[in-house]
């Protein structure tokens, strides 16, 4: 079975273009899931955060994994990346987040979707307007 998921891509350290455009190629690479679009690139200052601005975007993908495989999928792009966690919302290589999951919710340890904060972000709602 497969299902619509949209993911949000941010980084606001190193080259910000080159983490999500890999970040693009290794989910459009996950096995048995499509890349079926990538919204605009949009570049503003960290939300409830601190450090350089960040560069964003949303991905619509189709994925026949689970959940919790893609998530675990995401997290090792992440880890490629150079990502590190020193404390909550640390600028960061790359960031991705999963923001819908088909239609379905969740309420799971790992993996909350849709994405709990995601109606209050314009750099998640703009992107992904445009899919
Ligand atoms: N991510 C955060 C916190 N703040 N601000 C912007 N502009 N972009 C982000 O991706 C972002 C943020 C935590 O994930
Ligand atoms: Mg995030
Ligand atoms: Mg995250």
């Amino acid at each position: 079975m497969t299902v619509r998921v949209y993911v949000g891509l941010g980084a606001n350290l190193g080259d910000r273009g080159e983490a999500l455009l890999h970040a693009l190629k290794g989910m459009a690479a996950l096995q048995g899931t499509r890349l079926l679009s990538v919204s605009s690139l949009y570049s503003s200052a960290p939300v409830d955060a601190t450090g350089p601005d960040y560069l964003n975007a949303v991905a619509a993908l189709d994925t026949e994994q689970a959940p919790q495989a893609f998530l675990q999928a995401l997290q090792m792009l992440e880890q490629a990346a150079g990502r590190e966690r020193p404390y909550r919302n640390a600028p960061r290589t790359l960031d991705l987040d999963i923001l819908l999951w088909g239609d379905e919710r969740m309420h799971g340890v790992a993996l909350t979707v849709p994405h709990p904060r995601m109606n209050e972000r314009a750099f998640v709602l703009l992107p992904l307007q445009e899919l």
